[in-house]
């Protein structure tokens, strides 16, 4: 596909998802294309670098199963920080089940994922039910669905005829998937694209991360930039570091629109 070079503006045109709708309306509102992945266990220091980043992100992934002292109250706290600082939230879920077993996992056990999140993700590989079976959750909720297409880490194995076979099942689910989780734009419709394995100074760490720069990841098409320790790594910086991120991912995204 070429260059994504539509603002976030027309491209919400392309878009009747809520989820998707949303978060398009809440990167324009705020002039930021960030979200912060904050995977942190205990629901103090979680909820302490939402606080910290809130104002600088349109999204907050998490990570809810790493939370050791996970319970209802969590989900409202965080709940009151994305009204507080207007941001959503994308819970990082990689569901990889089939269709009946995915529907529980979303809906059910102890984090509830749909009743919260307006976004979250799986992995294609059992074939297209795993979608059929969180729409039936999602739809109804007006929730959204990243689908996994390509992974940041050395070695994966969602590339080439993968992610083919990603696009391909997303085209069949156009209501309720809103785009991939990706390193680059795909197919010549309107997906969202979120990247992760985002650093500045880029490099990776010790178990196969891979890290590229804000500039590159948004020039070959990321439409939200997902980073992690980049942010939250340096204790007491969330916030900074944040405002920093968002500049530089607004920098880029202006840069590829030719604004
Ligand atoms: N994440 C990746 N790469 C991927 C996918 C998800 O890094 O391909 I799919 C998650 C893992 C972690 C966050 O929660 O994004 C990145 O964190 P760091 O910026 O700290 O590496």
């Amino acid at each position: 596909p070429q260059v994504q070079t539509q603002t976030y503006d027309v491209r919400l045109s392309n878009h009747t998802n809520p989820a998707a709708r949303a978060l398009l309306e809440c990167i324009l509102r705020k002039r930021s294309n960030l979200c912060v992945s904050v995977d942190l266990s205990t629901s103090a220091e979680l909820l302490e670098v939402v606080d910290a980043v809130g104002p600088s992100v349109c999204l907050i992934k998490t990570h809810m199963d790493i939370v050791e002292d996970f319970d209802q109250s969590v989900i409202d706290r965080l709940r009151v920080l994305s009204e507080k600082h207007d941001f959503l939230i994308f819970e990082d879920r990689k569901f990889a089940d089939i269709g009946n077993t995915v529907v529980l996992q979303y809906s059910k056990g102890v984090h509830k994922i749909a009743s919260w999140a307006q976004l979250t993700n799986a992995h294609v590989v059992p074939g297209s039910g795993i979608i059929t079976g969180l729409a039936s959750v999602g739809l109804p909720l007006g929730r959204g669905l990243l689908l996994l297409a390509e992974m940041s880490s050395a070695g994966t194995l969602a590339q080439g005829a993968y992610t083919d076979a990603a696009l391909a099942m997303a085209r069949e689910h156009r209501d309720f998937v809103v785009g991939f989780i990706a390193q680059r734009r795909l197919g010549d419709e309107d997906w969202l694209i979120l990247t992760p394995g985002v650093q500045l100074g880029s490099g990776g760490d010790s178990m196969g991360q891979q890290y590229n720069t804000p500039r590159e990841v948004v020039r070959r098409g990321a439409d939200v930039i997902i980073v992690g320790r980049g942010v939250y790594g340096k204790r007491g910086e969330a916030g900074k570091e944040a405002e920093r991120y968002r500049k530089e991912g607004w920098e880029a995204y202006l840069a590829r629109v030719g604004g």
